[in-house]
Formats: structure tokens, C-alpha cells, sequence
């Protein structure tokens, strides 16, 4: 079957059991559980993967780029989370590979300070979903997969 990548940086693991005012009450793997359903009914998986190190998310990308050319990957649906606001190094590989990339903030990172009004993914992202809680996460799957 043809699938997504549902892929959350840094500290996205404490989804639900911190801050629920700014970021909601589900965990992690209740959003996941979602996407993975509403992704089954376009007939697609949903591999996911949270990781707190910048290596790790690279390497994902770069994975996700080579199954994207195989067509076995629709594009990546990611909240790449404070290291939007810090990774050339995230910029590059998504500039590198040429996978869409769904760019996906719960909160509204512009009502915010201000060290968070820059993102260094935004400029290479097919798109970017800000404010809009877990619900962003839907929204960025049905825009790979209504394509
Ligand atoms: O709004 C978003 O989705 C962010 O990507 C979340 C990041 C933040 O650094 C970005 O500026 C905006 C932080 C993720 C931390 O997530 C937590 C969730 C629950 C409890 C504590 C942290």
C-alpha cells in the first residue's frame, strides 16, 4: 500500500500531558491513530515518527525522498517543531530530495514571541498549517492525498 510520513520533532512526545491549554489534551499517538485512519479511507498508510534529534529527522527526509521517487511515499506531513525556528540543515534536506512537505504548527506560532514568527521550512514546504490545534495534521493529509 502507497503511504504518508507523519513526522514530529522535539518534545512533540509530551503532546497531551503538558501545556493542554496551548496544545490540546490528545497525545501523540492519539493523533497518530487518527491520521492513520483517515488515511486508510485513500487507501494509504501512515508510518510515523517523533524523534528530539536533528539527525534523526534528516535521515528521515532523505528516506522519505528516495521512496517518494519510487512512488511508494505521497509526501510527508511534518511538524518539525522548534527546530523550525533553528535548522538550515532541515531547509536543505527538504530543498535537497524534492518530497512535498506539509509544514504543520498546532499553535499559532505568529501570536507568539517572536523567535517563533521565523520558520526556515516554510520557504521550502508545499504549504503550511498554522493554528488550527491537531487538527492541522487532518487537514495537511487531505491536501497530499486529495491531489
Ligand atoms: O505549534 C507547534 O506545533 C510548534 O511546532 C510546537 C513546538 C514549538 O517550539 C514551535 O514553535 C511551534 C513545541 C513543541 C512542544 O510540544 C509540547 C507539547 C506538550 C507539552 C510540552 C511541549
Amino acid at each position: 500500500m502507497p503511504k504518508l510520513l507523519l513526522l514530529n520533532g522535539p518534545n512533540l512526545n509530551l503532546l497531551g500531558s503538558r501545556e493542554p491549554e496551548k496544545y490540546g489534551h490528545e497525545t501523540l499517538a492519539d493523533v497518530e491513530v487518527r491520521c492513520q485512519k483517515l488515511a486508510s479511507e485513500f487507501g494509504y498508510d501512515v508510518e510515523c515518527l517523533q524523534s528530539n534529534i536533528e539527525g534523526e529527522l534528516i535521515n528521515a527526509i532523505h528516506k522519505a525522498g528516495a521512496e517518494y521517487k519510487t512512488g511508494e511515499l505521497a509526501g510527508v506531513v511534518f511538524n518539525p517543531g522548534a527546530y523550525t525556528h533553528t535548522s538550515i540543515a532541515l531547509h536543505d534536506a527538504i530543498a535537497g530530495v524534492g518530497v512535498p512537505v506539509v509544514e504543520v504548527h498546532i499553535t499559532n506560532v505568529h501570536a507568539r514571541e517572536s523567535f517563533r514568527h521565523h520558520s526556515y521550512i516554510s520557504p521550502v514546504a508545499a504549504g503550511t498549517i498554522i493554528g488550527m490545534g491537531t487538527r492541522g495534521y487532518q487537514l495537511a493529509i487531505n491536501y497530499l492525498l486529495e491531489k
